[in-house]
This record gives C-alpha cells, structure tokens and sequence, in this order.
C-alpha cells in the first residue's frame, strides 16, 4: 500500500507557472473552507501539523505541494497537493475570480495530475462549491473522488443514508465514502483511491 508517512511540504504556489515541475504524479484535495481538508491531509499522512487546520476560514489562495518519497533514488515521484477552497459569501468577487482562473488553469494544464478528492462535511454537501469543482474537474478530465468528511457527527445510519443521497446526484465516474479524522474512519479506502490512480497512469 502507498505509505504517505513520510511526506513533507515542498512548496507553495500562487499560480501555475510556480508549481514545481509537471512530472511524476500528483493528486490534488479540494473543499471549502472548514470542510475538513487540512485535516485529513494530516490523518493520511499521520502527522499532526502537516497542513495547518484552524477554525478560522483561511484567506490564502496558495496551492501548497507535499513531496512524498517513494524511496532514496526517486525522492518525489508523488506529490499531494492543497488547493485552496472558500466557503463563505463573504469572499470578495475579485478573488473568486482569481482563484477560479488559477484552479481551472490547474486542472486544464497539469499533466502529472491523476485525480481529485473533493472534501465535504457530511452535513452541508454539494455546496454551490463542490458542484463547480465537479463540473470542472469534468471537463478537464480529472476523475473526481468525494470525502464526506466528519462523519462522526452523524449516526452509523444517517452516514449511510446520507451516502447513498449524495452518490445519486452524481456522475457515475465520481466515486464517494464516508471519512472522519476524530474517528478515524476512511484512511485506508481513501489511500486505495489513490493508489489506483497513479498505478492506472502507469
Ligand atoms: N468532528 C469532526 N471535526 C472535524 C473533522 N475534521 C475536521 N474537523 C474540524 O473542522 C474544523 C475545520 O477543519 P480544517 O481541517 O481546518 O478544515 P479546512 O479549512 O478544510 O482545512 C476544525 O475545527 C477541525 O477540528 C472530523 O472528521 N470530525
Ligand atoms: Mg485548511
């Protein structure tokens, strides 16, 4: 199984021409702000400040690389990668349409890209948000695999019912699970997902 353990931040960029090289392979996580994202970047990668998480909705718009070694020839042949998400109405209109020319640039053009995992909290999904990340990540091409995260919020039963909801709303090429960092739940379905990504770009 793909081991994330040893992952370490690389770089940050504010737009596609300061992202490290296109080779090798990457997958990229994506949410709204308070989604989750940080914090799942942290449990998969089984260190506790890795992406910073914080209450507070964060204003950054930099797409920050993690670098994770395979091995000591092939130090970064996969990358995981924090696209910035927002949530709140509260976002000017001149960066949102920054931040949707940088993503979508993103997605169009990075060719070591090999998947998306579209993080949302099981109580507010497919937001206004998710759904333009799905359509864009369809129209690049992009396959698309969606975290309902915090699922310890709800009961074993509303998880799945909740589940079952989302997964008929969406294409049939969007693969969906239930995800929570405070019960840790979702780790290794979420691992595999990526694993099968890059071994099918091999
Ligand atoms: N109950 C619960 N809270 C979570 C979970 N994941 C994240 N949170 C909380 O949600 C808030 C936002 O998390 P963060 O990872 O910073 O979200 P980000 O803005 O998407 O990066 C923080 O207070 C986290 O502690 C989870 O699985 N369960
Ligand atoms: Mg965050």
């Amino acid at each position: 199984m793909l081991s994330l353990q040893n992952t370490v931040f690389m770089k940050s960029a504010a737009k596609l021409s300061q992202c490290p090289s296109d080779t090798g392979a990457e997958v990229a996580l994506c949410g709204r702000s308070n989604a989750g994202k940080s914090s799942a970047i942290n449990y998969i990668t089984n260190q506790r400040k890795l992406a910073r998480t914080s209450k507070t909705p964060g204003r950054t718009q930099l797409i920050n690389f993690f670098s994770v070694p395979s091995s000591r020839q092939d130090p970064d042949s996969f990358r995981l990668v924090d696209l910035p998400g927002y949530g709140f109405a509260r976002v000017p209109e001149k960066i949102k349409r920054d931040w949707h020319a940088n993503i979508d640039n993103y997605l169009q053009h990075r060719q070591s890209l090999r998947g998306l995992v579209l993080v949302m909290d099981i109580r507010h999904p497919l937001k206004e948000f998710d759904l333009l990340m799905l359509d864009w990540s369809a129209q690049a091409n992009v396959p698309v695999h969606i975290l309902l995260t915090k699922a310890d919020k709800f009961k074993r039963g509303l998880q799945q019912s909740t589940l079952l909801q989302v997964k008929r709303k969406l294409d049939e090429s969007v693969t969906i699970q239930t995800f929570s960092t405070l019960s840790r739940i979702g780790k290794d379905q979420l691992i595999d997902q990526m694993s099968s990504w890059i071994a099918e770009a091999e």
